[in-house]
């Protein structure tokens, strides 16, 4: 399908999938603006932690870019949560479509205590408020892509449908949204930003698609195996996700660390599959005045089943054994629960999954071991300490 390259805004566009996900819309031929305020930069130091990958400042990145796209990105430094700052840039570029990617994104981050708490949740909440207020006084045609989390809708004892289901109460029938039953203050944020995107699109029939991802992996995408302008990639116990962390444990000749019982389910997605999804998304936008959701994943799969996938791919490329250790879950979460989300939105709109697990994990532990030495420095920070009972007050 040709489209026609469209203004298109990254809120985030320096985090994990902002660059990639820049990287595969400038392919696309697509002009690219991007804002950051270097948050995750700064908040994964704080930790002790750091991208394994070496990332270059700003200005390097961009000059790096318009060298491999010949397309310069038009960058603006700055605050979401800062709604001068989102009007001032909605006013100077009009964009016909912006990523929202520029919330806090870790669990773990929002439960070390009230002060991350309160943060994720003013940040979260107030950056997606600027920017539907920001679109209805400047530019009410944009399409709004917001990401939101699978983790909005927890683990039901049901199916989970995508976004609203129909249900039959009490002999009256609705099409409601489906509940929302989130895990961590960072995931409850999500779940408020669903609720105030479907009621901003109510008010001023704003074009939104609020996009429930899963957990993404990865370490490159098409276009980054080509232009070697690689993402962060992030592995602590704060920052990192569960099958990054795991090949990162495996290289580092720690044991890699299912949770409890290790029975919990998440749905998965690549980084190069998210970038994919994400730009299929805005390719193929709603219709005006639609509230739009997609669950983003490719398939879903037990704790346990990666660790152990890790285990043999490890094996397979290095000879070596990676040990497997279930630690004493430091989350509240269900470890045995039933899990069949829909996902079917995104295939109905083109999406094909890009790669297979056990290849993308093999290029993760490769890309890993290019990078041993800043890797080793890390290892600290890798095993859990963040207990979640035990978040901090005042
Ligand atoms: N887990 C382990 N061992 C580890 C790390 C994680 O067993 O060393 C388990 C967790 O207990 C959890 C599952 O793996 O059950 C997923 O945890 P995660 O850290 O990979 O992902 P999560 O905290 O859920 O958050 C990540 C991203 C977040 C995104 C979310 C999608 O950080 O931004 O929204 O994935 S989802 O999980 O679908 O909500």
């Amino acid at each position: 399908m040709t489209v026609m390259p469209m203004r298109v805004l990254i809120l985030g566009i320096d985090g994990y999938i902002g660059w990639a996900l820049a990287q595969k819309l400038a392919s696309q031929g697509h002009d690219i603006y991007g804002a950051d305020n270097f948050y995750t930069r700064r908040r994964v130091k704080e930790v002790g932690s750091d991208s394994v990958f070496p990332i270059p400042r700003i200005g390097a990145r961009l000059q790096g870019f318009k060298k491999f796209y010949d397309k310069d990105i038009r960058f603006f430094r700055g605050n979401v949560a800062d709604p001068k700052f989102v009007y001032k840039i909605f006013e100077d570029i009009k964009p016909e479509a912006v990523y929202h990617l520029a919330e806090q994104r870790s669990a773990p981050y929002s439960m070390m205590g009230l002060k991350q708490a309160n943060e994720t949740m003013i940040g979260n909440i107030v950056s997606t408020i600027n920017l539907v207020y920001a679109a209805k006084d400047l530019n009410p045609d944009v399409h709004i892509i917001k990401l939101g989390t699978m983790g909005e809708y927890g683990t039901p004892n049901i199916d989970i449908t995508e976004g609203f289901f129909e249900i039959e109460f009490r002999g009256r029938k609705d099409t409601l949204p489906f509940p929302r039953n989130a895990g961590s203050w960072y995931h409850w944020t999500k779940v408020h930003d669903s609720n105030n995107l479907m009621f901003a699109n109510r008010l001023w029939k704003l074009k939104i698609t609020d996009v429930m991802q899963g957990v993404v992996y990865g370490t490159e995408t098409n276009e980054i195996t080509r232009s070697h302008l690689y993402t962060r990639f992030d592995i602590d116990e704060v920052w990192g996700t569960a099958l990054n962390r795991f090949s990162a444990q495996a290289v580092t000749s720690l044991p890699i660390t299912p949770y409890g019982k290790g029975n919990q389910k998440r749905g998965f997605l690549s980084l190069d599959d998210s970038v994919n999804c994400l730009t299929i998304a805005m390719e193929r936008p709603p219709k005006e005045g639609e509230y739009r959701v997609l669950n983003q994943f490719d398939q879903y799969y037990s704790v346990n089943f990666l660790a152990e996938t890790v285990q043999e791919v490890y094996r397979e490329l290095t000879g070596k054994n990676a040990q497997i250790q279930h630690v004493d879950n430091p989350r509240v979460e269900a470890e045995n629960h039933y899990y069949n989300p829909d996902h079917k939105k995104l295939y109905d709109l083109g999406y094909r999954p890009s790669g297979n697990l056990r290849d993308e994990i093999k290029k993760i532990i490769e890309d890993l071991m290019k990078h041993r030495e800043r890797l080793g420095k890390l290892k600290k920070v890798i095993m859990p300490k963040t207990f979640w009972r035990e978040s901090s007050g005042l």
